[in-house]
């Protein structure tokens, strides 16, 4: 009798029955088949409603995530059945179809079965849809980020592109079996070509970014069960795109390039032109998505809406854990609550976990 296993699984019947107004006799019967199923079977099985709640409080208990207003707003899409890499790539497509809803992001999980003795999926990519990165003669081309994941498509048998924002196939698991690689077909991802509303010369700089953040590395811990394929998405934080992927100095690193078509003397740290970079990039991606119809939030009204979670939260009188590094926003990050207070980094389950990466 795996008693590790039972005693998770109590704890999670407990508190999500408790929470969604379930009686104690209702307690007791759920936990008298578990009980059955572990004895028999060494694992269980979530109900719907319980895979459901499960999926969401792992958002609400994700300490680095400043979007958990809306935790209960998850669609989450039970595919705990399917068992080929074709019906899998099939339901990412789905996925991706249903959370993009031409522009109005819908946050969407897909859960693929759980892992068992012997049973185990796994999505390689870090994002569904993410930008190949190169290393060239000239240097790096395109998302440094992606060089590892770039590489092992390519020896998958992968045709590079050489391009500054190729959209790399997806690679599904399944077991030890070799992965399988599939193409995303090119209508689907929705992108955002950036331009400035007063700088001209913005859009020639050619730059865009895909609309939905889909996290596809990450597991879903529920009950003592884990789910190792669950992608899971919401919209953008404009800050991600503009002070992150595309400014980091290891990323797409443009603020050199934005400081001088600026025309600010980029020679000095006093004149603050990576500031004013980082300022006028933060805009244009902000400008860029609204007004093509593309969810996104500032990181002024994410950090209203954290703070109007953390009064809920206070009112359901549960303790709101945060990981203070990552809830502040990498621009002004002083003008936003957060920055003035200190949160509790504890890990509550469910949750979201990262894993080893299956290539290297
Ligand atoms: C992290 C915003 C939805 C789970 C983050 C981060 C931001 C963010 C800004 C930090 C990312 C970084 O610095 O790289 C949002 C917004 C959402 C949203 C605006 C809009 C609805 C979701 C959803 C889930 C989720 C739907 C899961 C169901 C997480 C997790 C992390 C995270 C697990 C940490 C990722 C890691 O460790 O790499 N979110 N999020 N978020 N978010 Fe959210
Ligand atoms: N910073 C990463 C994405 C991390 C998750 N962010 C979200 N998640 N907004 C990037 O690609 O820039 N979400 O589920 O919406």
């Amino acid at each position: 009798m795996n008693y590790d296993l039972l005693k998770e699984a109590m704890e999670f019947i407990h508190a999500c029955y408790r929470e969604l107004n379930k009686t104690d006799q209702e307690v007791e019967n759920r936990l008298n088949e578990i009980d059955i199923q572990i004895r028999n079977q060494g694992f269980y099985e979530h109900t719907s409603i319980e895979l459901e709640y499960g999926a969401k409080v792992a958002w609400r208990n994700s300490n680095r995530c400043i979007g958990r207003l809306f935790w209960d707003h998850l669609n989450v899409i039970d595919k705990r059945h399917l068992n080929t890499e074709e019906a899998i790539f099939d339901a990412l497509i789905e996925h991706m179809e249903f959370a993009t809803n031409k522009g109005r992001i819908r946050p969407t999980i897909t859960i693929f079965s759980q892992k068992a003795a012997n049973k185990k999926v796994r999505i390689w990519n870090h994002q569904l849809i993410r930008y190949a990165g190169y290393r060239t003669e000239q240097g790096i081309l395109g998302d440094p980020d992606s060089l590892a994941f770039t590489e092992a498509c390519i020896n998958l048998g992968w045709e590079p592109k050489f391009g500054k924002f190729d959209i790399l196939p997806l690679v599904i698991q399944i077991n030890d079996n070799s992965p399988k690689m599939f193409e995303i077909p090119d209508n689907v991802p929705l992108e955002v070509p950036l331009r400035h509303p007063n700088y001209k010369w913005f859009e020639d700089l050619q730059l865009k970014w895909y609309a939905v953040p889909i996290i596809s590395d990450m597991m879903l811990e529920i009950g003592g069960i884990t789910y190792t394929a669950a992608p899971f998405n919401g919209w953008y934080m404009g800050t991600e795109i503009g002070s992150r992927n595309l400014a980091d100095d290891y990323r797409y690193n443009l603020l050199p390039k934005i400081g001088s078509l600026m025309e600010l003397d980029t020679k000095s740290n006093i004149s603050l032109w990576k500031d004013r970079a980082l300022v006028e990039m933060n805009t244009a991606v902000l400008h860029s998505f609204k007004e093509d119809g593309v969810s996104i939030v500032d990181h002024h009204t994410a950090a209203q809406q954290f703070k109007k979670f953390e009064e809920k939260e206070l009112e359901m009188e549960r303790p709101v854990t945060g990981n203070w590094t990552w809830l502040i926003p990498p621009l002004a990050p002083a003008a936003t609550h957060i920055f003035h207070k200190r949160y509790n980094n504890e890990i509550i389950k469910p949750n979201y976990f990262h894993q080893p990466k299956p290539y290297k």
